[in-house]
């Protein structure tokens, strides 16, 4: 592995889990393969936590009359709403007990404002609000940012085209990923969009074995 690259573990919470509050389907999946390239390829890695706090914006719970997986409009754009999750401090936010953290250097907690969501791990969903990762990465020397995680076309997603548009090359570790795959109104899913907005903005994707 080059020696400016970085492998970033994109929410490997509980609470994204089969049994966790927002369960991405055979989200515990992502496990195995994360810790092989932990052990195996790269010396250094982040990590990110989806944090929030009770009544998060990004909650149906907090917005009377609407369920989950509704699309509502806020004051930054549009928001998905989700069941509550990633309470911060609970059992569930924490980072999944099975994720080897030896080369975990530095963990980025993110949606710690209530009112906007923060799927990526460079900006908030206001696409302007920094987590300050860039700024640690660009220290450190880091040129290309490999991402594995939960869940492909939300975090995942997100944070590579983030990493992109901030100037770095950008892997997506495939079958490190699961994701939610909504049905879009149009048609096609949330993965499928995320396909094709990560394949136009110029990110790679490989398989683990293929690091
Ligand atoms: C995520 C939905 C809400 C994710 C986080 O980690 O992809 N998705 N919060
Ligand atoms: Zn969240």
């Amino acid at each position: 592995m080059e020696r400016n690259a970085i492998l970033g573990v994109i929410d490997v919470q509980p609470t994204f889990m089969p049994g966790g509050e927002l369960p991405v389907p055979d989200g515990a999946a992502v496990v195995g393969p994360i810790n092989r390239l932990l052990a195996g390829h790269f010396a250094t890695a982040f990590a990110t936590q989806d944090w929030h706090l009770p009544g998060h914006a990004s909650f149906a719970s907090a917005h009377p009359g609407r369920a989950a997986y509704d699309t509502i409009t806020l004051p930054y754009g549009p928001q998905v709403l989700w069941p509550d999750h990633a309470l911060a401090g609970s059992a569930n936010a924490a980072l999944y007990p099975g994720l080897d953290q030896r080369r975990i250097a530095a963990i980025i907690r993110k949606g710690t404002d209530p009112a906007i969501d923060s799927y990526s791990a460079f900006f908030e969903n206001d696409h302007r609000t920094p987590t300050g990762l860039h700024g640690w990465l660009t220290d450190r020397g880091v040129q290309h940012v490999f991402l594995a995680g939960l869940a492909t076309d939300f975090c995942v997603a997100w944070s590579a085209i983030d990493a992109r548009r901030l100037g770095y090359a950008v892997t997506v570790i495939a079958d490190a990923c699961r994701a939610i795959a909504l049905p879009q109104p149009g048609g096609g899913s949330t993965l499928d969009r995320a396909r094709t907005d990560l394949a136009a903005a110029g990110i790679r994707f490989l398989n683990s074995n293929e690091i």
